[in-house]
């Protein structure tokens, strides 16, 4: 996992509807894109998971689940991001099979001690920073938390937790692969600019 990693949020979204900023993150270079729905229907979820995932297949970007293998699995996504809570990752390996995407939140370091074992495609660091977001989270890692999981983990680490532009750079140096944003750019004016300057940014550190 690399690049620039787009988690959606309808209210961060502040209206737009959530494919024109799919589409728009798409057209700046976007890495992966994660559909989480906290408060919607089964059904509703499983309707937007098909939309995206008739946007994003064509461009080849991959679609991962949030929470839900069931959503997952309805509609092909790449794969499913699990937190500590959901499915144990080895039931969604077996469901999903070994070519799907795979990722764990880790909020812990017994989270991280024990992902060691896992063969998951990524480790969300959860959450680097604080943020408005997401306000059920645990302690911050923060950045010497984040370079402490680097030096222990085999796993790529996807950062996510009051992410932007202005502290994308040394978030990478504290051993990010990729860099996970809900509101830099959901919540932007223009998601596609937003995206463009994430991602240039990204190549360039
Ligand atoms: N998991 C940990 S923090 C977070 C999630 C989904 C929200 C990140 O939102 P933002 O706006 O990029 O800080
Ligand atoms: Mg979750």
């Amino acid at each position: 996992m690399r690049g620039i990693y787009l988690v959606t949020d309808q209210q961060a979204c502040m209206g737009k509807p959530i494919e024109s900023v799919v589409l728009d993150a798409i057209k700046a270079g976007i890495s992966c894109v994660q559909l989480r729905e906290k408060d919607t229907s089964t059904r509703l979820f499983l309707q937007r998971a098909r939309i995206l995932k008739s946007i994003l297949k064509p461009a080849k970007v991959p679609l991962i689940i949030n929470d839900r293998v069931d959503i997952a699995l309805a509609v092909k996504a790449d794969g499913v991001h699990l937190g500590q809570s959901d499915m144990p990752y080895e039931d969604a390996r077996r469901l999903m099979g070994p070519e799907a995407i795979i990722g764990l939140s880790v909020e812990t370091w017994k989270d991280v001690e024990e992902a060691e074992r896992l063969d998951v495609n990524y480790l969300g660091v959860s959450p680097v920073f604080a943020t408005p977001t997401k306000t059920d989270t645990k302690e911050p890692w923060g950045l010497e938390g984040l370079e402490k999981i680097s030096n222990y983990s085999r796993h790529p680490l996807v950062a996510i937790g009051g992410l932007s532009l202005l502290n994308t750079q040394t978030v990478i140096k504290a051993g990010a692969n990729a860099i996970a944003v809900v509101s830099a750019i959901c919540s932007a004016k223009d998601p596609f600019a937003a995206t463009q300057s994430l991602s240039k940014l990204y190549e360039q550190s």
